[in-house]
């Protein structure tokens, strides 16, 4: 081993405490020890993009120092999956001058996962985004035609990440989205609708206000085009929909953040690749009721093992909606309910494509 390699190339055995070093740098003439001497002085920094190993960060977020730098992820963590919106621990040169490069040395603990696999019988889940706590889904009306099915799996994916879902249809100005809209018609899901000349930049900018929004949605939908109406300066490539097929181009092919400034205050937005489908591997059911607290609270009333869907016996949800307990959108919301189950159930089977 040499005393010129790096400090966290920490592949060697651990050192116990004693096991000081001291380098022969004059720079940096104090004791070392093996374990993360060089981390104390960690900046945090927020991941916003990963692009073929490097990842850019924002160094010292509202602080005076804001900037952006680059970073590699030091050796150790090579197995640890790092996404737009972690919390970085990051050492060297963070300046983010010309030519430097950091590298991020931890993780700090996630406050959320949004998380899928690439089907449903995929057992490699593929992390989205960290840390967002709202998921705007993004479907249009027409061109790609909207399929409720897919919306229901983004829903049933932040429900179960504990992460709040919104929906804009977009495209409005092709096609009338209040058929589809039915379909959402009992969840508590704030609803925007957007066209061409007519993007709802006010009403989805309010939104966004103190949170982090990702957005998610199929390719060609119009996610792009509209983070770069909320984000004048995102310059976010858009692409055309195929005539043919209706499919988008994947035009955006990596995950990336932007600081949203709105009249009302700030915000993160969350572009993401268009997907193809949004495998449920690893939901768990019970999550998607607790979303429903109306409902969930009857719900501590029905049969062990209950499954709320139609055919279950003796379910307190739906005797509480015949019996007209829980007012008159009872029966929509317990409808909702069971679609979202019953898509959580399809998880084993065929994966939603287009
Ligand atoms: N008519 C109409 N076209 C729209 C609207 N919004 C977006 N488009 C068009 O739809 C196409 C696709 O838009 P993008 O913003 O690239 O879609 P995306 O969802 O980011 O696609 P991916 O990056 O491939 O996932 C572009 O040609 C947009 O100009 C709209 O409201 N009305
Ligand atoms: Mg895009």
């Amino acid at each position: 081993m040499s005393w010129l390699e790096p400090d966290d190339e920490d592949d060697e055995p651990e050192f116990d405490e004693q096991d000081i070093r001291v380098r022969p740098n004059p720079k940096a003439n104090r004791p070392r020890t093996k374990r993360r001497p060089a981390h104390a002085d960690a900046r945090i920094a927020r991941v916003l993009g990963v692009d073929r190993g490097r990842y850019s960060v924002l160094v010292d977020e509202d602080g005076p120092d804001e900037h952006t730098a680059l970073s590699t992820r030091a050796r150790e963590l090579r197995k640890t999956p790092i996404v737009t919106g972690d919390r970085a621990r990051v050492v060297g040169d963070s300046s983010g001058d010309v030519g430097t490069l950091s590298r991020i040395v931890g993780i700090e603990e996630r406050t959320s996962l949004l998380r899928r696999s690439a089907d449903d019988t995929d057992q490699v889940e593929r992390i989205v985004v960290a840390n967002a706590d709202q998921m705007l889904v993004v479907v249009a009306a027409a061109d790609p035609e909207p399929r409720a099915r897919l919306v229901d799996r983004y829903l049933v994916a932040a429900l179960d990440a504990g992460i709040r879902p919104l929906l804009v249809v977009t495209k409005t100005d092709l096609a009338d989205p209040t058929d589809f809209l039915t379909h959402f018609e009992g969840l508590d899901l704030t609803v925007f609708t957007s066209a061409r000349d007519e993007m709802p930049t006010d009403l989805v900018g309010a939104a966004l206000v103190g949170h982090s929004t990702v957005f998610v949605g199929h390719s060609g939908v119009g996610k792009s085009t509209l983070v770069n109406a909320l984000v004048p300066d995102a310059n976010r490539a858009t692409g055309h929909v195929n005539t043919v097929t209706g499919r988008g181009r994947h035009t955006s092919s990596s995950t990336v953040s932007y600081r949203y400034r709105g009249p009302a205050g700030g915000g993160w937005v969350i572009d993401t690749p268009g997907v193809r489908s949004f495998g449920l591997g690893h939901v768990d059911p019970a999550n998607i009721l607790k979303a429903f607290t109306d409902l969930a609270v009857v719900a501590e009333e029905c049969p062990r093992g209950c499954t709320h869907l139609p055919d279950a016996p003796d379910c307190a949800i739906i005797e509480a909606v015949e019996a007209g307990r829980l007012g008159p959108t009872g029966a929509g919301r317990l409808d909702s309910l069971q679609r979202l189950l019953e898509t959580f159930g399809e998880k084993h089977g065929r994966p939603d494509q287009p």
